[in-house]
């Protein structure tokens, strides 16, 4: 395999905007922490893993005389390989945030005003507590919800547990990579799973649809892509967009927007019309296969020309372009799925056909992850809840399989199947995530209680009764990284340099909030150390040696199935269901079946979003290394339309949604990489937090836009991309 050089991996990200190259390769105007080392400088580097997304890469940190200095890949790490990703580079700048939280905040007034006074840890705990035992003496425990993203969370989630509720929610189910999950498990009866399973850089063909790798800068997926496209593969883009994914393909696809069923059912109908298909993978995993061909036998590519615009020889020379390379042709399942809410259908339309190519558990396909195994810390049990979940009320989405942030939320807006009155909210900004932002402040209102544990004075941090500042990753310890990969390994978090004021650790937060309450039973270490060296020897290792490698490996398992091993799908029928008996037997299509969506109305446009290379959603904003290569999100319009309209490249604009909802002003990006039919911002910016300045009113927040939002009947993931904008010029 040739080795990547660094210049060449971050290359790839350069053509949306030369972002990544310009922060790494020629560095953001050099903060005065930044500067080469000197003879009688005292240099020290520790292993850790980074936080600035949840791809957790393991990282080595220097400090140059006490003081934070930079972080790099760790070579040992299969995740990061060594190099880390422009965000995780300018990780540094989270420690130096000028806008942190340094110090315990209690509102003063009603909620919103951004008005707090500040007291100690031991009066924000008390408080917190006492008026957690409130809600579990009138409402039961169950009250009580966590809302969080993120390892950071896992010893909350231990202390509400114990507390007795099992009303534990993360944004990455309903918003992001839930109906993928969900139409994965239909057909092949796993989850693609985080880091998600993709031989990326054994693919001879991949397929990436909406996946917008190289501004999407999950690391390994990233140098992956680079490798396959440095080693001649054939890469299929299909997005609206001109991505810098599509910048790298053979076949670019501007697909109209919320078809790609269509698409993908007419790629199955080719397969199978020309017998292109791996017909001894299907013959011998296959449920149901013939039901499944006699229901596309339909979906001609001329049928899918005009849904989605993409020309029957175009659908016909891909879909044999795929056959070509069959197994080793990878169709990427994405990963934030959550777009027209038929998405676990269209996951499931992925997954099928990958299955017709013969793809997973196959070189160049899926492989089979493995994990560390290290045992759980032995706690006692937790109290079980005679109320069940409160998120989804008679499962009402019968393949739910994670709990919906937005069930919570509803729950909490109608006291319906039973009130929820007291929100824990841990790294996940509600405001800017969740959609309808709306209805989640009609849902404080209804509050006894918000918590918010974060690092920034953030929008939902704005809302919250009492407000604790966490120290950020480079100052803390966390739980052991042990998530499947390509290769079994255990990472570890380990502080880097001391908080700067008065933040605290999340496990001392959740551990002392639960002595508090009376749970001291389950926690019966008293620093995280114990607890991480008690999981550690259990396993074997020590913690000593994780804390100089950072990182340790297990033994290889082997990846793909094996010959004579008999392949596992644990599915109802055992085998990849083409037709899927449980779809039917809970009234849905067995099969996909494609229904267009909404129209823009004449003069209005799609609002589409996605990610930049240099931020990580709301997050990373005031990080002043990330804030200095790009400070504010443009929205794209085509070009064409732009000149009819007379917007001017560079000039700002007001959007404004069907519901009547106005943007932030933002400017206008006149491409040609754009379908006229839709618009694209960068999600995460315009910031309306006051403690915030230097993100404060910087460009369009687009889940602001967010007013409307599509669930899935299957799942209830909230498909987001259902609404339709008009801009206005500023005046
Ligand atoms: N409109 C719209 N909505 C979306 C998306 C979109 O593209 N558009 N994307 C969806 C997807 S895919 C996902 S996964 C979710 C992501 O949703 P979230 O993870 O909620 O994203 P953020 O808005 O970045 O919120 C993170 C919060 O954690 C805080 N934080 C950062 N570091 C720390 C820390 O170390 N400790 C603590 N305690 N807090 C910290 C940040 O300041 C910020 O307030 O959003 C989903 N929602
Ligand atoms: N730098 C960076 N990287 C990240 C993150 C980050 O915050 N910053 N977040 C991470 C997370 S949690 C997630 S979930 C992923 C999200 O990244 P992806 O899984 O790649 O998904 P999206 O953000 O939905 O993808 C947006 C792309 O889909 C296109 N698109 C929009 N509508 C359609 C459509 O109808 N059909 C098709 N074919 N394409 C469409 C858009 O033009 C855009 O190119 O990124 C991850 N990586
Ligand atoms: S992908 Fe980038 S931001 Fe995410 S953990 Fe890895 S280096 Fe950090
Ligand atoms: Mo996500």
């Amino acid at each position: 395999m040739p080795s990547l050089s660094r210049r060449r991996f971050l290359q790839i990200s350069t053509g949306a905007a030369g972002l990544a190259a310009a922060g790494c390769l020629s560095g953001p105007k050099v903060p005065e922490w930044i500067g080469p080392a000197e003879a009688a400088d005292e240099i020290r580097t520790i292993p850790t893993y980074c936080d600035v997304c949840f791809w957790k890469c393991g990282a080595i940190a220097t400090t140059r005389n006490g003081r934070l200095w930079k972080i790099e890949g760790n070579p040992r790490d299969p995740l990061s390989r060594g190099r880390l990703c422009p965000r995780g580079t300018g990780g540094v700048g989270a420690h130096f945030d000028r806008t942190r939280l340094t110090s315990p905040l209690i509102r003063r007034q009603q909620r919103g005003a951004e008005e707090w006074v500040e007291v100690t840890w031991g009066e924000a705990l008390d408080h917190i507590a006492g008026k957690m035992l409130e809600i579990k003496e009138r409402y039961g425990p169950e009250a009580m919800a966590l809302f969080s993203h993120g390892i950071g969370a896992n010893f909350l989630k231990h202390t509400l547990k114990a507390f007795g509720t099992p009303n534990q929610t993360a944004p990455s189910y309903a918003q992001c990579r839930g109906p993928r999950d969900v139409g994965f498990t239909l057909t092949f009866g796993e989850e693609v799973g985080t880091p998600e399973r993709t031989d990326i850089r054994n693919a001879r063909c991949l397929v990436l649809i909406g996946s917008h790798l190289g501004e999407n800068m999950h690391n390994s997926q990233v140098q992956d892509f680079a490798e396959a496209v440095g080693q001649g593969a054939s890469i299929i883009v299909v997005d609206p967009r001109f991505s810098v994914a599509a910048s790298k393909a053979r076949w670019y696809l501007p697909i109209k927007p919320g078809t790609d069923l269509a698409l993908l059912l007419a790629w199955m109908n080719v397969l199978v019309q020309e017998g292109l298909y791996d017909k001894e993978y299907v013959a011998q995993h296959g449920f149901g296969f013939d039901a499944f061909a006699a229901e596309i036998a339909a979906y001609t590519p001329e049928w899918a020309y005009p849904a989605t615009g993409i020309q029957p020889e175009v659908i016909r020379a891909t879909a044999r372009e795929m056959a070509s390379h069959r197994p080793a042709t990878l169709v990427h399942p994405g990963r934030h799925a959550t777009w027209y809410g038929d998405d676990a259908q269209r996951s499931r339309a992925v997954a099928l056909l990958n299955a017709l190519l013969g793809s997973w558990g196959r070189k160049g396909g899926f492989y089979t992850p493995a994990s560390v195994d290290i045992p759980a810390y032995p706690y006692p049990p937790y109290p079980a809840s005679t109320k069940g979940k409160v998120d989804n009320p008679e499962h009402k989405y019968p393949f739910a399989d994670g709990t919906l942030t937005t069930g919570i939320r509803e729950a909490t807006l109608t006291g319906k199947p039973y009130p929820i009155k007291g929100w824990m909210v841990y790294a996940t900004n509600l405001i800017h995530t969740l959609p309808a932002p709306e209805e989640t402040i009609r849902a404080i209102q209804n509050l006894d209680l918000l918590v918010v544990i974060d690092v920034i004075p953030s929008e939902i941090a704005g809302w919250a009764d009492v407000v604790l500042p966490e120290t950020v990753y480079l100052e803390r310890w966390d739980d052991l990284n042990t998530e499947g990969f390509r290769e079994p390994f255990v990472s570890l978090r380990q502080p880097v340099v001391e908080a700067p004021g008065n933040q605290k650790p999340n496990w001392w937060i959740a551990r002392e909030l639960a002595l508090r309450l009376g749970l001291g039973a389950w926690y019966p270490w008293k620093t995280v150390e114990e607890y991480l060296d008690h999981r550690l020897q259990a396993a074997g290792y020590r913690l000593a040696d994780l804390r100089t490698q950072g990182v340790i490996t297990g033994p290889a398992q082997p990846l793909y199935f094996e010959d004579g091993v008999p392949a596992e799908f644990p599915t109802p029928s055992g085998k990849i269901e083409f037709w899927s008996p449980q779809l039917a037997a809970a009234g849905f299509d067995p099969v996909p079946k494609f229904k267009a969506p909404e129209e823009p109305p004449a003069g209005a446009f799609r609002l589409l979003f996605g990610r930049s290379p240099v931020h990580t959603f709301s997050r990373t904003q005031t990080n002043p290394v990330l804030g200095s290569i790009q400070d504010e999100n443009e929205v794209w319009v085509n070009a064409d339309v732009a000149r009819r309209q007379g917007w001017v490249d560079g000039a700002y604009v007001r959007l404004r949604n069907q519901d009547g909802v106005i943007s932030n002003r933002v400017k206008v990006r006149a491409t040609e990489r754009i379908r006229g039919d839709c618009v694209y911002m960068i999600h995460g910016f315009g910031h309306t937090a006051k403690g915030l300045p230097p993100a404060f009113r910087k460009g369009a927040s687009d889940n602001l836009l967010v007013t409307r939002y599509a669930v899935d009947p299957l799942m209830g993931g909230t498909g987001m991309n259902v609404n339709f904008v008009t801009l206005e010029a500023e005046g």
